[in-house]
């Protein structure tokens, strides 16, 4: 898939770098809010091997407060100028729900959003079809204010594969062809910590939807509930989750700690091409 300026093929596994532009983020809140440190996070990030970084200006943890759209425009157009403007070479996503968000996004310079409501909203849908970009969909149900009471469900993995390829119909009638869509099981996002586990365990079973994944399970709270570890000590169990994700053959991974990440990715990527993932049979 062509995104920016740099083709993603092959198995990758590509590295997404976090960077969240928020007070509030449930791991980094505060700490990239002021555009200078959040365009030194990007390079960081991208010194640390990302192959694209996303950006977020309004956290999506559970209960968190809703950002009005200028403040989100406000927050992450900035980063995205400057970032251009010093000649960042990796794509930017955009992590928004927001269509005004995500068009003054793409005319900043971002190449792609990533949206975590699954594709609800047609506005945004029509600005990234007139953009002619890629988008993340991602599996979530309701608003981060009330996604915790909405992880009911009978068979969870065929119910999450039915509302993705629900959305990827959506797409299709808003102008959004499959070719220019990646999927997300959305950890965390609508379930419980042990549905969590359990969709990470299965993720492979959603290359049936025929599209690239992305997975994001960097420092999120299943990790915690597994280990007891608080979220500034999640990065071993990231890694193991990191693993997980290659040995499934899942594309891109959605991290905050690029470098540790690239390591994992590695030797993971090596025993997979080396046959020995009992996942992969
Ligand atoms: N997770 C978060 C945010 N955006 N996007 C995709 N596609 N997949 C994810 O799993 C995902 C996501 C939550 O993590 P983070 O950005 O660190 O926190 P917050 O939402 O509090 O800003």
């Amino acid at each position: 898939m062509q995104i920016g300026a740099r083709l993603f093929e092959g198995p990758g596994p590509f590295l997404m770098g976090v960077v969240n532009v928020t007070p509030d983020s449930f791991s980094d809140g505060g700490r990239y809010l002021d555009p200078t440190q959040a365009v030194e996070q990007a390079e960081r990030l991208a010194g640390e091997g990302a192959d694209l970084v996303d950006l977020g200006g309004e956290s999506t943890r559970p209960g968190a407060a809703p950002v009005d759209a200028e403040e989100e425009r406000r927050r992450v157009v900035p980063v995205i100028e400057r970032l251009r403007a010093r000649g960042f070479r990796l794509p930017i996503s955009i992590d928004t729900s927001k269509a005004s968000v995500a068009r003054a996004a793409l005319e900043a310079g971002a190449d792609l959003v990533n949206d975590v409501s699954a594709l609800i909203d047609p506005a945004l849908a029509t600005v990234v079809a007139r953009a002619g970009t890629p988008i993340v969909v991602m599996h979530s149900r309701g608003t981060p204010a009330d996604m915790a009471s909405r992880a009911g469900y009978v068979d969870l993995l065929s119910e999450v594969a039915a509302e993705l390829r629900a959305a990827l119909a959506r797409a299709a009638i808003w102008g959004i062809p499959a070719e220019r869509i990646i999927l997300d099981p959305g950890l965390g996002f609508a379930k419980t910590p042990a549905q969590t586990v359990e969709l990470l365990a299965r993720v492979a079973e959603l290359k049936a939807l025929g599209r690239p994944l992305l997975v994001g399970p960097s420092r999120k709270r299943f990790i915690g509930e597994l280990t007891g570890a608080p979220i500034e000590s999640r990065l071993p169990g990231t890694l193991a989750a990191v693993t997980a994700c290659v040995l499934a053959g899942v594309e891109l991974i959605r991290v905050h700690d690029v470098a540790a990440a690239r390591q994992a990715s590695q030797v993971a990527q090596a025993l997979r091409s080396a046959g020995g993932s009992p996942l992969l049979r």
